[in-house]
């Protein structure tokens, strides 16, 4: 099907009515979201997109892992699934992840006004925690979806020491069911539209990124253990000051990356304590993110991370602890989808470049199990995880006809 004259009759007006729509859940007064896995708000946007979902004539459901689902059951054969997640980062923008899941049930609704009938079944897919901020569990529903091992997460805690079994209890789930969410062998390819959450199309004037290949990360959480004691007796060169320890790794991290093309990281979160302004921190807990492109880059770079903390820990006579928290390789998209979207894209004559994603996406957690390909529309100024993210009406406008173009090129 050629909707290649779609762009010009479709309005994306009620596109971006639907994103203000969800922008209330977890919706705060400076613009930001904040709407973490297993909270009401997110709750509320599921339900929310479900209606809208059920008003389109999909079989909606929620599966054991938190992943809520819309099925276009038509034709035969293995579904194309085709989302993204509705959770956020703590104050962050109402575009990262809600655009994906609103554009697929946009897209259904244009699919299903022109009369286009699909070969085999569409679902639409938001998935569970992609962003992982409140248990450090990134990608928790898709790698539930592909059936990943979970079973380890359970006993992570947020920063009111709530954990995940207790949260999903909190919510009506069973941690011990994750397992029954695994369904990656059902479908035969995955989808994926997303803000590209960096510059690069904004800055070069383009409309689509069709994205060739997804970062790797590694995560780890780390306990630094000093002496707590007092800020004006304590000789500077007697202290087991442990925030140093922390600072010392943040400036590192920053030092090795930045003599990598390809290389980030970075510290997100610390807590210090025992926090008082005259106290010498005994304790420094924080996280670590790091990328990189190759998985050799990946590799050394978390040798080099292992090999810093305990240097570090060691010349500040700290105690330390180095949890791995996450891992995930780069993931080269499907060559055949990433030649669907350049042709929707063409086909609905948007300026157009190849690119990869700095950014981790659900993407890359089903890719390993069926063909998957994703687009990007531009981010304004490529803020992201902000409440300063915004991409233009016209760009949300012309992201639903690509997407919806791209699913007929896929199905074809
Ligand atoms: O962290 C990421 O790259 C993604 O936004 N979750
Ligand atoms: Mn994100
Ligand atoms: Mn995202």
């Amino acid at each position: 099907m050629d909707l290649s004259l779609e762009h010009e009759q479709f309005s994306g007006d009620s596109v971006v009515a639907s994103l203000d729509a969800l922008a209330r859940f977890g919706g705060a007064t400076d613009g930001s979201v904040t709407r973490v896995a297993w909270s009401g708000e997110l709750f509320d946007a599921y339900r929310w997109t479900g209606d809208r979902m059920r008003e389109l004539g999909l079989a909606v459901e929620i599966d054991p892992a938190g992943n809520l689902l819309g099925r276009w059951e038509v034709g035969k054969g293995k579904p194309l699934l085709v989302g993204s997640h509705l959770d956020s980062v703590p104050s962050g923008g109402h575009l990262d992840g809600v655009l994906g899941v609103v554009a697929a049930v946009h897209a259904v609704a244009l699919l299903k006004e022109r009369g286009y009938e699909p070969p085999r079944p569409v679902w639409i897919i938001a998935f569970m925690d992609e962003e992982g901020a409140r248990f450090d569990t990134a990608l928790f529903g898709s790698r539930a979806f592909a059936g990943d091992d979970l079973s380890g997460l359970g006993d992570r805690s947020d920063a009111a020491g709530v954990t995940l079994r207790e949260a999903m209890a909190g919510a009506g789930y069973d941690f011990d069911r994750v397992a029954d969410a695994a369904r990656a062998d059902e479908v035969g390819a995955y989808l994926e539209l997303h803000i590209e959450q960096g510059p690069v199309l904004d800055h070069e004037h383009l409309e689509i990124g069709v994205v060739t290949s997804i970062v790797g990360l590694r995560g780890f959480r780390v306990r630094m253990r000093g002496q707590a004691n007092h800020a004006g007796t304590t000789p500077m060169r007697l202290r087991r000051d442990a925030f140093i320890g922390a600072a010392r790794v943040a400036l590192a991290l920053r030092e090795e990356a930045c003599h990598r093309e390809t290389v980030t990281a970075n510290i997100g979160k610390v807590t210090v304590a025992p926090g008082g302004a005259n106290v010498v921190p005994g304790l420094a807990d924080f996280t670590i993110d790091a990328r990189a492109t190759t998985s050799t880059e990946l590799r050394e770079i978390e040798e080099f991370i292992r090999v810093t903390v305990a240097r570090v820990a060691e010349e500040e006579r700290l105690d330390v602890d180095l949890e791995p928290t996450f891992a995930l390789d780069p993931l080269q998209l499907a060559p055949e989808i990433v030649d669907a979207v350049e042709r929707a894209a063409r086909t609905q004559m948007a300026a157009v470049r190849r690119m990869p994603s700095g950014a981790g996406h659900d993407a890359q957690v089903i890719g390993r199990h069926v063909p998957a390909g994703m687009l990007f529309i531009p981010s304004l100024k490529g803020i992201s995880h902000s409440p300063d993210e915004e991409t233009l009406p016209q760009h949300v406008e012309l992201g639903v006809c690509v997407l919806a173009q791209t699913i007929t090129e896929m199905l074809a």
